[in-house]
């Protein structure tokens, strides 16, 4: 059995596994915020313990798969093996479905059709648009993204989707606009974990004007050519490969344009562990583990975490300006 048989980026528990650095994250959690969560809602504290799942939808056909595989642009290069997609598809973090690492049937409940994006705030005019209308507008391409988690493993895909600047470019900001908020969905009735009190849900992410400008960040619709796998964030999803993959967000519903930094989901939860920039740096340790290393998901292998996960020459000098920032936490 395949959920039972012990995985080969299961690296002896003597060491400080992904998973235990993970457990360590959720341990946290449970009795920093989670002991009064358990006394006030029993039913929901058991749910991250493992209760009931909800029943998977029938798959319908995606409507924009005649735009699979698309073509790759080498301007991305690796320096490892892309990760196996089997792999991939059973060890994710998408909190809204439980904080165990396999949530592959759990978000068979996420009904990804129909599907609209609101795009709001400082705006010339807000406004709605469809999923299937948003990718087929996005001249969908491939890039091969390194992603880097908080919590030490790394793994990399190749991603389809658009650079977000022409989601930025189509929203027609007001110059007034100094930060993109990204929101993922809220449904209690299909996703178990928004029922747990305390988390600030929906899910939100952040970035700057200037970095969502960047040709690194990516918005995601597919990946190994095939539209997104709801694990992985269907129908669209974040990447900003230079960043801990806590900011990639998932299943995005609504982008808003502020002027005022947001607070993130993370930060939200445990602000003095996770910030609002979350540049990846080996040199910066998580107040609980170092990030000096990295564990490549399905190798067993550790590898020196670079900075910036690597993109520096993409990303550096949005940096360059702000010094006493927390810019890697
Ligand atoms: N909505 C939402 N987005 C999310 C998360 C989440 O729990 N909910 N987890 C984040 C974290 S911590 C990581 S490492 C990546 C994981 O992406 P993957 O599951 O596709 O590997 O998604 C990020 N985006
Ligand atoms: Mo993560």
């Amino acid at each position: 059995m395949f959920y039972h048989r012990r995985k080969g980026w299961e690296i002896d528990e003597r060491e400080a596994t992904p998973k235990a650095l993970f457990l360590s994250r959720r341990a946290a959690l449970a009795t920093g915020l989670g002991a009064a969560a358990a006394l006030a809602a029993p039913p929901a504290m058991a749910f991250w313990f493992g209760g009931d799942t909800p029943k998977p939808e029938p798959a319908a056909p995606d409507p924009t798969r005649d735009l699979y595989p698309a073509r790759r642009n080498e301007a991305y290069r690796l320096d490892r093996p892309v990760t196996p997609q089997e792999i991939n598809a059973h060890y994710n973090n998408f909190y809204e479905f439980g904080m165990t690492k396999d949530v592959s049937v759990p978000v068979q409940a996420l009904r990804t059709r129909p599907w609209t994006l609101r795009v709001d705030g400082l705006v010339e005019a807000p406004r709605e648009i469809g999923i299937d209308d948003l990718i087929r507008a996005g001249a969908l391409e491939e890039r091969l993204y390194r992603h880097r988690c908080v919590e030490a493993w790394s793994m990399a895909v190749p991603w389809t989707g658009f650079p977000l600047k022409r989601l930025v470019d189509m929203a027609k900001p007001l110059s007034s606009a100094k930060y993109v908020v990204f929101e993922t969905f809220l449904d209690r009735s299909i996703a178990p974990g928004q029922a747990a009190p305390f988390y600030p849900w929906p899910y939100r992410e952040g970035l700057t004007m200037a970095e969502a400008a960047n040709d690194l960040a990516f918005l995601v619709t597919g990946a190994y050519g095939e539209p997104l796998a709801r694990q992985h964030g269907a129908p669209l999803r974040l990447a900003t490969p230079w960043k801990y993959g806590f900011k990639s967000i998932k299943s995005i519903r609504r982008i808003s344009f502020a002027s005022e930094r947001p607070k993130t989901f993370w930060e939200g939860l445990q602000p003095a562990e996770y910030g609002f920039w979350a540049n990846v740096n080996p040199a910066v340790p998580h107040p609980r583990w170092s990030q000096a290393t990295e564990e490549v998901l399905g190798t067993g292998e550790r590898r020196k975490t670079l900075l910036f996960n690597g993109y520096g020459e993409f990303v550096a000098d949005l940096y360059a300006g702000l010094p006493n920032d927390r810019l890697y936490m």
